[in-house]
């Protein structure tokens, strides 16, 4: 008998096939791929350069991106593009793989290409890879993804219509909430008791001062009386669209869970992209906001 055999997906490729969309989306024009053809100018390359298999269904490759173009300032901010992009991935499905950024393991630096005089800056990212069996019959491992399902999401403040709190339930760093306050709390009501052991939470796409940097997470069962779940102070985001995971370390299932951020890096606004429970099961996503309320949390009807 033999162990299980499971099988990486191609990250390069799916990274081609990811990153293409996404800044096709952005409105940003430029080649991805894995090769540089002689003529090419504006190009994101990307290279896996090492990394490992950290456990039985996880890789995590080190891959570098380079950002080529006429001139530095352009092919730097094609580099910060690419950089927020990747940093984005959390459960990503690409293809056959399920791709999450985990670190980065060198930022931005400025490497001309010398036998082209183009500028180019490139940085190297750490990712991780939940690969598949393709043994017949054998069960196919899932991501980690949480069966959580917010039904109401109500906040102390929001900037309606476009910044409100069910922004940070949908999965989607390119909206944010914001609040015009220097704290804040979102509320998040489930459709059934959930037990989050961990949560995380995404930056949003600008104002890194915005950003929630002492915080805490809170269960309660009724939306009166209030658990501390979790404590954090002095957080800071790598950049713009990153994700920070925190553990809870005695998880318990409540009906509601609030985020009470209490000071934000400087300034009199509080923004982010998205709060994300994780309850540790493997599945399909079933994170579905339904309805936003400003107001005390819980909400009623
Ligand atoms: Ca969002």
């Amino acid at each position: 008998m033999i162990g299980e055999v499971i099988e990486f997906a191609d990250v390069e490729a799916a990274l081609v096939t990811h990153l293409k969309a996404r800044l096709a989306a952005r409105g940003v024009s430029a080649k991805v791929s894995t090769r540089r053809a002689t003529n090419d100018v504006r190009l994101v390359r990307i290279t896996r350069v090492g990394g490992h298999r950290a456990h039985i269904i996880e890789d995590r490759p080190m891959v570098t991106f380079e950002a080529w173009d006429k001139t530095d300032v352009d092919a730097s901010e094609l580099a910060k593009v690419v950089r927020a992009e990747v940093q984005a991935l959390d459960n990503t499905l690409v293809g056959s793989a399920y791709l999450s950024w985990f670190a980065e393991v060198a930022g931005p630096s400025y490497f001309p290409h010398p036998e082209t005089s183009l500028a180019r800056y490139q940085h190297t990212q750490q990712l991780a890879v939940i690969g598949t069996s393709f043994e017949t019959g054998q069960p196919q491992p899932q991501p980690e993804v949480s069966t959580i399902e917010v039904m109401a999401v109500t906040a102390s403040a929001q900037n309606a219509p476009g910044e409100i709190a069910s922004n940070l339930a949908d999965a989607n760093p390119d909206t944010k909430w914001l609040a015009f306050a220097s704290s804040g709390w979102a509320c998040y009501q489930l459709a059934s008791p959930g037990k989050a052991v961990k949560y995380s939470l995404t930056s949003a796409n600008d104002g890194p001062e915005r950003d929630p940097k002492n915080f805490q997470l809170e269960g309660s069962a009724d939306g009166q009386t209030w658990t501390t779940l979790d404590t954090q102070t002095g957080i800071d985001f790598p950049s713009r669209f990153a994700t920070k995971t925190f553990t809870v370390s005695s998880p318990a299932a409540y009906t509601y869970y609030r985020l009470n951020i209490t000071a934000v890096h400087s300034g009199n606004i509080v923004q982010l992209a998205d709060w994300d429970l994780n309850d540790g099961t493997t599945g399909e996503n079933k994170v579905t906001p339904m309805v936003t309320v400003v107001g005390s949390c819980p909400i009623s009807g």
